[in-house]
């Protein structure tokens, strides 16, 4: 993408109605160097402003979608460069309206696992492996791994995790509430696309308003979210596509004689 600097680590960027953003970065298993992220940022934003496109998907390699923040680059900063540099634009990951499908495949470590944990829904390859390692690098998760974790998959197995630094599979993680479903290694990506077809072709504001909803659901209390949700509920109803869907349903609708 245009903006991009990682020199010969990219992000590629495929679309349809389903925009793709593969890391690539295989020598350092897609560790997220301050550049991969910038270019994904740029990525990310570049599909969420495109309107051909109404679902992303993020995923990696085989062997890893992310082995965690770039570890060479960041183990010698002092404390003024770390406050002010470290982590503070992952967060606009979260700003994309779109729906993001993190497909997972082999590691998800450290910062790798907490990007997951950023998109809206988590499908794991057979061969996917979670986990906070940060603790054996003598840091502790910095980009939510302490915060979205234990949202996940609760206070016990979270703490686990990152006190521990042990990772976890993809049964495991399904098993726990981090991920939606276990994939097949090999058909992880084709199912991710899929998923993504499936919701670009939904209302594209429903979408966003069922993602915003759904995440205001964890900053807020259940009576400020049941009171968001209404409002959005009956906000929709001044959309062409409710009235165009509705339309539709009305004349897919068999019609039953009252006499039968
Ligand atoms: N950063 C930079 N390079 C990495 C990273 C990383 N996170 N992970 C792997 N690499 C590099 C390796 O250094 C190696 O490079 P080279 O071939 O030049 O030596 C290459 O990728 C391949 O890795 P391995 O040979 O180790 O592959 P293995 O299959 O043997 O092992 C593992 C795979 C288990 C994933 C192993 O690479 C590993 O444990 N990686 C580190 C995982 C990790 O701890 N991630 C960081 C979590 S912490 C974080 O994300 C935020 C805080 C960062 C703060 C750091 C400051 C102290």
């Amino acid at each position: 993408p245009e903006g991009g600097n990682a020199d010969d680590d990219d992000v590629v960027v495929v679309g349809g109605g389903v925009g793709i953003i593969t890391l690539h970065r295989p020598r350092a298993l897609n560790a997220l160097c301050d550049a991969l992220f910038e270019d994904l940022i740029h990525a990310a934003r570049a599909l969420d402003a495109d309107d051909g496109i109404g679902c992303i998907v993020i995923t990696g390699s085989g062997k890893a979608f992310a082995a965690g923040a770039d570890i060479s680059e960041m183990s010698k900063r002092e404390f003024a460069v770390a406050y002010k540099t470290m982590f503070a634009q992952w967060a606009d990951i979260t700003k994309v309206s779109k729906p993001i499908i993190a497909a997972v495949n082999g590691f998800a470590l450290g910062g790798g696992c907490e990007l997951a944990m950023m998109c809206d829904i988590i499908l794991a390859g057979s061969k996917a492996q979670f986990g906070q390692p940060e603790i054996n690098l003598g840091v502790i998760p910095g980009a939510g791994g302490t915060q979205r974790l234990i949202r996940a998959i609760g206070k016990s197995k979270a703490m686990e995790m990152v006190l521990t630094g042990n990772r976890i599979n993809a049964q495991e993680a399904m098993d726990a509430g981090l991920v939606s479903r276990v994939i097949d290694s090999e058909f992880l990506l084709d199912e991710a696309v899929k998923m993504g077809y499936g919701i670009a072709e939904k209302g594209g504001v429903a979408v966003r308003m069922c993602k915003e909803a759904v995440n205001a659901a964890e900053e807020m209390t259940l009576s400020e979210g049941l009171r968001f949700e209404r409002r959005m509920f009956h906000a929709l109803f001044a959309t062409r596509d409710q009235k165009e869907v509705s339309q539709y349903i009305c004349r897919s609708v068999p019609i039953v004689s009252h006499e039968t």
